[in-house]
């Protein structure tokens, strides 16, 4: 697959505000927020789309939710809620072609989404 932002932000060769790191995963704030938490769980070793995710990446994928969960829960946004949303492709509204967890919160999401 191709590099990407996100890559790069792995790396640490473009700045983001990371808010949660493991072994795994990376977690930084949306340059573009869409509600007053939004924060970006990424895996560290690049999948494309959640198309391309394999049976081999089951634990990792579990990771991400997992970590967004947490993140949320350590927030305070476990009684009120919060959405996790994984665009994928072009009609899934995906524009960084890196797998990643949206986690949106602080406010109350509408459905269906636009
Ligand atoms: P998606 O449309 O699902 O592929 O989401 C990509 C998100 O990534 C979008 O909400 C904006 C965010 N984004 C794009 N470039 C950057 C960047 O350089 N830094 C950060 N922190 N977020 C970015």
């Amino acid at each position: 697959m191709t590099d990407t932002i996100f890559a790069k932000i792995v790396r640490r060769e473009i700045p983001a505000d990371i808010v949660y790191e493991d072994d795994d995963v990376l977690a930084f704030r949306d340059l573009n927020p869409q509600a007053p938490v939004h924060v970006l769980f990424i895996p560290k070793r690049a999948i494309a789309s959640l198309g391309d995710a394999t049976t081999a990446d089951a634990e990792l994928l579990g990771k991400l939710l997992l970590a967004a969960a947490s993140y949320a829960r350590e927030q305070g946004f476990e009684k009120k809620g919060y959405r996790t949303v994984l665009n994928t492709n072009e009609d899934g509204g995906q524009t960084v072609y890196h797998l990643h967890v949206h986690l949106l919160a602080g406010r109350r999401m509408t459905w269906p989404p636009g």
